[in-house]
């Protein structure tokens, strides 16, 4: 991932005339937040909405986007690249028609892995120091003193995707003085974190966690991991802090497994659909802290400045950074 500098503004020398980028991510009201950012990191560059009926589509060169409706990227005859305005891009990756010979770059903007790494450490020390029921116990205006059972070197943060994110996550748990191992597909080197690989190092990975964190992208092998079988593995009273995605969780699986006890609590960032359904069970539910997809959201200029410097670095001839790998599927 590329060290990017917020406080830069691209070199527009080399902006090339004619590029054009249309932008999909959060709606009208963000919109002009993009615009307000790319003007002010890239003056240089013309940004339209996505959409836009005045714009020819054959003008478009390059798109950002969350969620662009299935076979649209297709019909845009001279785009070059596709950037994904999230680390994870499975929203663009579901398209049907989606072109493939296009670059389609992740976003990975540093303070992203520095904010996920700020909401894993206060998810894991939430559940060490049981939050969910303090939470409850102000809004009853209840004096519920309890005394932690654990200190943070006595629970072992096992975090399931040992990625940008997991990585970043890792190094500031330690900070912390968690100790900390890592499941992931390939081996790992990160300094303290013992690396456990593939299927063949699932169960013994589980085994040796008190609580779990899920930074796994979404993909065909990540559908419906964290369910019934996968919590069956765990320790009893492990606790879970997810933050993938909501396709990876059986939420009924983890219900009954918090109410059996198996899991000791969870806090949830992520879920099929989303927004979390005002009626789900799981906001009221004692043992379970809901955010809403928010655990690590990096501004809009900080956004803005990732995607013009690639595009620079592109125009020069120089690989793109952090690029979607189909194969992979992530
Ligand atoms: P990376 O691609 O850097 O890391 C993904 C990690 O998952 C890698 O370590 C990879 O292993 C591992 N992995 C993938 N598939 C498997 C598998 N089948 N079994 C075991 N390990 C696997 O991604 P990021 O760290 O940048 O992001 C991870 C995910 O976090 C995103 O895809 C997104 O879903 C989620 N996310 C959520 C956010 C939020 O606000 N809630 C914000 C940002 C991201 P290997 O390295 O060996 O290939
Ligand atoms: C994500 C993101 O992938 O916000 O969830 O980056």
């Amino acid at each position: 991932m590329r060290d990017v500098d917020t406080d830069a503004v691209c070199e527009l020398d080399d902006a090339r005339p004619g590029d054009l980028l249309v932008i999909k991510s959060g709606g009208r009201k963000a919109f002009v937040q993009w615009q307000a950012a790319f003007a002010e990191v890239a003056p240089g560059l013309d940004v339209r909405r996505w959409g836009d009926p005045a714009l020819d589509p054959s003008a478009i060169t390059h798109a950002l986007v969350w969620d662009p409706e299935p076979g649209a990227l297709a019909r845009l005859p001279s785009l070059r690249v596709i950037f994904g305005a999230g680390a994870g891009v499975d929203a663009i990756i579901t398209d049907p028609e989606l072109p493939l010979h296009i670059p389609l770059v992740r976003m990975g903007v540093d303070g992203a892995a520095q904010r996920m790494g700020e909401y894993v450490c206060w998810a894991a020390l939430g559940l060490l120091r049981n939050q969910r029921r303090l939470a409850l116990s102000q809004a009853a205006a209840k004096w519920d003193y309890f005394e932690p059972e654990f200190t943070a070197p006595e629970r072992v943060v096992g975090i399931m995707g040992l990625g940008v994110m997991g990585t970043r996550s890792a190094v500031m748990l330690q900070g912390l003085g968690f100790p900390v191992i890592g499941w992931s597909r390939t081996e790992k080197s990160v300094p303290g974190v013992r690396s456990y690989v593939g299927d063949a190092g699932l169960d013994g990975f589980l085994a040796a966690a008190d609580i779990l964190v899920v930074l796994l992208p979404a993909t065909e092998a990540t559908r419906g991991l964290i369910a019934a079988p996968l919590l069956a593995k765990v320790k009893p009273g492990t606790g879970l802090v997810h933050a993938g995605r909501g396709t990876q969780l059986v939420v009924d699986d983890v219900v009954a497994a918090l109410e059996a006890g198996q899991l000791g609590g969870a806090v949830i960032d992520v879920f099929e659909p989303e927004p979390l359904a005002a009626d789900s069970p799981l906001w009221a539910h004692p043992k379970i802290t809901v955010t809403p997809h928010c655990a690590s959201l990096p501004s809009r200029r900080e956004r803005a400045v990732y995607v013009a410097d690639a595009m620079a670095a592109h125009r020069r001839g120089e690989e793109l950074p952090n690029l979607y790998d189909h194969a992979r599927g992530y």
